[in-house]
């Protein structure tokens, strides 16, 4: 992991809570109000509403406790809880240090204090009494939920060994002690199927390795070995790979964003929709500008419409091919850059077992290779619905610009061709070598340098053997059958054992996040499968509904909590916060709940080494203080409640450009592969069905239910995005945000008009695995023949009966289909349905 390696010297060190207040409307007061936690249903404090901008006018309180946003959106924003008597009173968030590095909460994080003391939350422990996934349950004393814990464990150790145990993706947590007891746990008690890839990311971080490398790609002696590895030494955001938006803002002329919505998707104060904000104001402010690939007009270009490019989504690829066809004919691609620098753009450096066969990626676009087909405009456009004027228009404004920042979010890749498509897009910067220098990107997402300035409860555990995330499902119907080559099974050869016991900690990706939930539903429903599902959570999401033991979580700001920044890309920080408030009735934190399974096996002591969890906190802080040297002392710390220093700018793969030879790539060759030897290889070796493909060469192949599957049935392609008003499902329940921003589904006037649909109305919606009921929004805002349905709704429909699903959660709509190289959730986001009003 880095530590502190990207920093600049610490420019502010804040002592005192209130210092920098007087700056704290300047930074993000365009994304997020700058006051307190807003109007309250639930306290006697209406003043609570006024917020914290004016000193004096607020409620009495007696004490002021930190912590930190910790649902998965990247910002990890800072809440300040003023309590009174043990109970939060009201919230405010950063108002430390310099403006710019304010790491201010959004309306969700605002919303925080109706999460904690919402009437819905867990308070007790649970076992299932009605059928699984009914979600019928009845209150147990902890004793009798961690005996039987503990036994079950036990018993899936003896009859199945522990490979049959997994702890299932779940990112509702991120904290130093939060997700990490129990994987303590298990790793103490001989481990666990771990989780390989991520569903933010998954095409992504399996096919971007081939192209740019990943020290995964290395074995310990620095030899190049390719498969079979796990893949988790790539990031997918990190400032080797990418460049920061700060390189953008400080030297780009053109910022090109292909499914990119930082407004949406990183809001927060000291998130990258600040940083974006920086970068629209320097480069139009340079007579450059924001061009937004997006099939909706998104949020970050929501009144600059001027900015938006709208595209069929999956097409990505075609787009690309055909600026490239118009880069090539006209000779602007850097054959100097192409020869130097990169594997397999034409003949000339074609790998010798390629070599001679018409495989390049030249022949591929010109018509000469692949599919024969000549990639011109005139191509791409009915596949895009760009018109091929405008893709002329487009490949002339990247090829004069002097330095293009060509960037891509996740929502391209995460489709059912997203491993082509987002190698796709690297080709760009590739093709014109405008890669490494200044203002430039490597068309990989923004980055996001993840620099921890402390380390989390440590974690061991003793198997290697790697499962795609997205595959659990078939690992629990049929785990025993995979394997390498026909399931993407890393760090071992096959599965040892079907999954048998899930351990399911703050994630709803046992159904509502996970995708096909109807399908997924049959297969935890049979007890004969999964023998054992155990679930923590705050509140009863649909995930939790399948639970035989169903655990309630104390929350991070009800216990001494402490979380490392991530993700920012300007800033990194460290919160350590005591208990703002009592965690409500027998809540208790996971760290005390897992040192008593554990005494069960008599390893008690292995699990704590005599600590508790306050314990843990404070030695992981000094440890963190050590090793930097500059970071406040313990005292400091729990007095200031908040760190944060600067992060240097960082352009992506400036070493490779700058001297090739001494910093190779860790790919075998050493360079960007346009093609992929290994992939090659893959392609041949691994098991794949009729309509699967691997391609060394990124190529726009459709994919399962992307362009051209549309029938009489099903004449709409169908997909989603990240709302604002949830953090996936989290949040999914504040009624509050939902009335800000509804969870609708967008619809073109004319797919509208067709169907007799009108703004306002609620319709169906009809996908091959299922149906939902969601409200119309019928907007210009979304290109004509795609519909698109915000993720993360609760799931919401009687499994006994229709399935009709009254929640309008995208995943009753997606089919389950893992991906050829991957085997991720690409089908996220990629979906045929019929739409008509309900
Ligand atoms: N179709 C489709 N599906 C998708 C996506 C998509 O774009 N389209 N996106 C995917 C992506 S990128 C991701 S990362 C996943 C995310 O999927 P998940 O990781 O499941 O994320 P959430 O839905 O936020 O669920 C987090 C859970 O943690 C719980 N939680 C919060 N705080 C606490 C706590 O203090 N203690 C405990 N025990 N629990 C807590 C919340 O109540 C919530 O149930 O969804 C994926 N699913
Ligand atoms: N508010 C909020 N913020 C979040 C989250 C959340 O749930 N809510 N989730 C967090 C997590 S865990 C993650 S992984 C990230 C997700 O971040 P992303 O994966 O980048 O988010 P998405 O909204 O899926 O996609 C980004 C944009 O791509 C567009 N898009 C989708 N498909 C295509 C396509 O084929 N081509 C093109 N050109 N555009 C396309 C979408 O309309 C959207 O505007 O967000 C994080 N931030
Ligand atoms: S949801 Fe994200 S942006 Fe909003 S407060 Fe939490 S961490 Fe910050
Ligand atoms: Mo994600």
């Amino acid at each position: 992991m880095t530590k502190n390696q990207a920093t600049l010297p610490r420019r502010t060190f804040v002592k005192g809570s209130l210092a920098g207040l007087a700056l704290a409307g300047a930074g993000s007061a365009l994304y997020g109000c700058s006051g307190g936690d807003g109007a309250s249903t639930d306290t006697a404090t209406p003043e609570a509403s006024i917020g914290a901008a004016t000193p004096g006018t607020q409620p009495d309180t007696d004490s002021v406790h930190w912590s930190q946003c910790n649902v998965n959106c990247g910002g990890n924003c800072v809440f300040q809880w003023h309590s009174k008597d043990g109970k939060v009173v009201y919230m405010e968030t950063d108002n430390t240090g310099d403006a710019a590095l304010q790491a201010r909460a959004c309306l969700r994080g605002r919303s925080m204090r109706r999460w904690l003391n919402h009437p819905d939350r867990l308070t007790v422990p649970m076992k299932r009494v009605g059928k699984r996934g009914e979600g019928k349950f009845e209150e147990i004393s902890w004793d009798e939920a961690i005996d039987t814990i503990a036994e079950k464990l036990k018993y899936t150790i003896d009859t199945y060994g522990n490979e049959a145990i997994y702890v299932n993706y779940a990112t509702g947590m991120y904290s130093a002690t939060g997700r990490q007891p129990g994987q303590r746990l298990l790793g103490l008690l001989g481990g666990y199927v771990n989780q390989g890839y991520d569903y933010s990311t998954h095409m992504l971080s399996a096919a971007m390795p081939y192209m740019y490398g990943s020290a995964a790609n290395l074995d310990d002696d620095g030899n190049h070995v390719t498969l079979g590895k796990p893949a988790t030494a790539f990031s997918p955001y990190d400032a080797t790979n990418a460049s920061s938006f700060s390189e953008a803002e400080a030297n780009s002329d053109l910022v090109v964003m292909f499914g990119n919505s930082p407004a949406e998707t990183r809001m927060g104060g000291a998130n990258a929709i600040w940083d974006f904000a920086r970068v629209r104001e320097a480069v139009n402010g340079r007579g450059g500008r924001i061009i937004n690939i997006d099939y909706r007009l998104n949020e970050t270009s929501s009144g600059h419409p001027d900015e938006w490019l709208p595209i069929r989504p999956g097409t990505d690829a075609a787009l690309v091919n055909a600026i490239a066809h118009e880069w090539i004919a006209n000779g602007q691609v850097d054959k100097e850059f192409l020869d130097a620098y990169c594997v397999g753009y034409d003949e000339d450096t074609m790998p010798e077992s390629a070599r001679g066969q018409n495989k390049s990626y030249k022949d591929y676009i010109m018509g000469t290779g692949y599919d024969m087909v000549e990639k011109t405009p005139e191509w791409a456009a009915p596949i895009t619905q760009v018109p091929a004027d405008t893709i002329r228009a487009l490949a002339d404004e990247i090829a004069s610009a002097e330095a293009p920042f060509i960037v891509q979010g996740w929502g391209p890749q995460r489709h059912t061709n997203g491993e082509d498509v987002c190698r796709a897009i690297c080709m760009l910067p590739v093709l014109i070598g405008k890669i490494g220098l200044p203002g430039t990107n490597t068309g990989q997402r923004e980055a996001e340098p993840s620099v921890y300035l402390v380390g989390s409860l440590p974690v061991k555990n003793p198997i290697t053997t790697t499962l795609p995330v997205y595959q659990f499902v078939n690992a629990i119907d049929h785990g025993h059958e995979m394997t390498a080559t026909n399931a993407g099974i890393m760090g071992a050869d096959k599965l040892a054992s079907d999954i048998k016991f899930i351990w399911n900690y703050a994630g709803n990706c046992l159904t509502n996040q996970h995708g096909d939930i109807n399908y997924t539903h049959e297969i935890l429903i049979d007890e004969s499968k999964c023998e054992f599902i155990v679930v923590w959570d705050t509140v009863m999401t649909d995930s939790a509904k399948y639970a035989d033991i169903l655990l309630p979580d104390a929350m991070r700001s009800e216990q001494m909590n402490m979380q490392t920044q991530g993700y920012s890309e300007y800033y990194t920080g460290v919160v350590v916060g005591t208990p703002a408030q009592e965690a409500p009735g027998e809540c208790r934190s996971s760290y005390d709940v897992c040192a008593d399974i554990a005494d069960k096996f008599g390893l008690k002591d292995s699990f704590t080494e005599g600590k508790t969890h306050d314990d843990w906190v404070r030695e992981l802080y000094e440890a963190g203080a050590e090793a930097d040297g500059d970071m406040p002392t313990w005292d400091e710390i729990v007095e200031q409640g908040v760190y944060k220093r600067e992060l240097a700018p960082a352009i992506g793969l400036e070493a490779f450009r700058t001297d090739p030879a001494e910093n190779p790539l860790a790919t075998p060759s050493g360079k960007i592969e346009i093609y992929s030897e290994t992939l090659a290889e893959i392609a041949n070796t691994w098991e794949l069905a009729e309509d699967e493909a691997i391609n060394p060469i990124p190529v726009f192949t459709p994919g399962f239910q992307g362009y051209g599957s549309v029938t009489e049935e099903y004449p709409l392609y169908c997909t989603g995005f990240h709302h604002k008003s949830r953090t996936h499902s989290s949040f999914g329940f504040i009624e509050e945000l939902e009335k800000v921003a509804r969870q609708q589904l967008w619809i073109n006037p004319i797919d509208a008009e067709e169907r007799g649909i009108e703004a306002g109305d609620i319709v169906s919606v009809v996908s091959p695995a299922g149906e939902i009921r969601i409200e119309a929004k019928v907007t210009p805002r979304i290109i004509p023949g795609t519909v698109a349905v915000p993720q993360g709704a609760w799931h919401n429909a009687d499994m006994n009966g229709d399935r009709v699903d009254m929640g309008g959660c995208v995943n009753t709509l997606t089919t389950y289909k893992p991906t050829p190289l991957a085997k991720g959730n690409g089908p996220a986001h990629s979906m045929i349905v019929q739409v008509a009003k309900a």
